[in-house]
């Protein structure tokens, strides 16, 4: 299905935003889409997805052991994750032609710990890349919001645990959120930006549509 990766059948379309930016809900909507078309969809979530990943998760977020991490801990945790997910999980679900929808994959990494927590761009580029190996996604969906409307959709929901990840100033917000912008704009072939402001309908229209153009339309 992807030109680009010719030793994998399926599919990989990441999405990215910040908090509450709708990418849980715009991931089912495809999902059902995909599904109602007779494709076989996998989803998975970041950090997460098997065992060791939700244990990961488990101290970047909510563990009291967590306070007190520094970014490089971070950054290698979250790495930690992905290489587990991606050998355990995304390459055999690939190989077996499935299209997998990742609720966040390595730009994640690049925006809040290289970007916003100001990493060093070339230990981040190397160490995400080492976690993935050949696994670029074939399309990267971002739902851009400004981030007050995402907190607030956040706070809103309502929230069981404490979140380590969601302390932080609304600066760091702004810059994850330039620094989403900022890869669309060097690399538009796989980046699309959506207006996450409009209705869930409306953007779910939207990233339909361009699947289509993408994948499914052959004049
Ligand atoms: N992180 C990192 O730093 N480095 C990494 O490499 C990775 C992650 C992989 C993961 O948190 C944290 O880890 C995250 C980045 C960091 N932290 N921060 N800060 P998570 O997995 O718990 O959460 P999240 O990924 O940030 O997602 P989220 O907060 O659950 O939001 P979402 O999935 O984008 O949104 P949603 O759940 O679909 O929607 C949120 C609410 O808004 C919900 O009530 C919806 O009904 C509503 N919604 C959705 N769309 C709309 C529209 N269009 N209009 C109105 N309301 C809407």
């Amino acid at each position: 299905m992807s030109a680009e990766h010719p030793q994998k059948n399926g599919l990989l379309i990441s999405f990215e935003g910040s908090e509450g930016s709708g990418k849980t809900t715009q991931i089912r909507c495809l999902s059902a889409r995909l599904e109602d078309a007779g494709y076989d969809v996998l989803i998975t979530r970041e950090p997460g997805g098997t065992e060791i990943g939700e244990q990961v998760r488990h101290i970047l977020k909510h563990a009291d052991s967590g306070r007190g991490m520094t970014p490089e801990t971070e950054l290698l945790l979250f790495a930690a994750a992905r290489a587990q997910l991606v050998r355990e999980v995304i390459m055999p679900a690939l190989d077996a032609g499935r299209i997998i929808l990742c609720d966040r994959y390595l730009d994640s990494t690049t925006v809040y710990q290289g970007v916003a927590r100001s990493l060093s761009e070339e230990p981040v580029t190397v160490i995400n890349r080492f976690a993935v190996g050949p696994l670029m996604p074939d399309w990267t969906i971002i739902l851009d919001l400004p981030p007050e409307v995402g907190l607030q959709r956040v706070r809103a929901r309502g929230n069981d645990l404490p979140d380590r990840m969601e302390e932080e100033s609304i600066e760091f917000y702004r810059a994850v959120r330039e620094g989403y912008l900022l890869l669309a704009d060097d690399l538009p072939d796989r980046y699309s930006v959506f207006d996450s402001e409009q209705p869930v309908e409306l953007i779910e229209d939207e990233i339909w549509e361009e699947m289509q153009e993408r994948y499914f339309r052959r004049d």
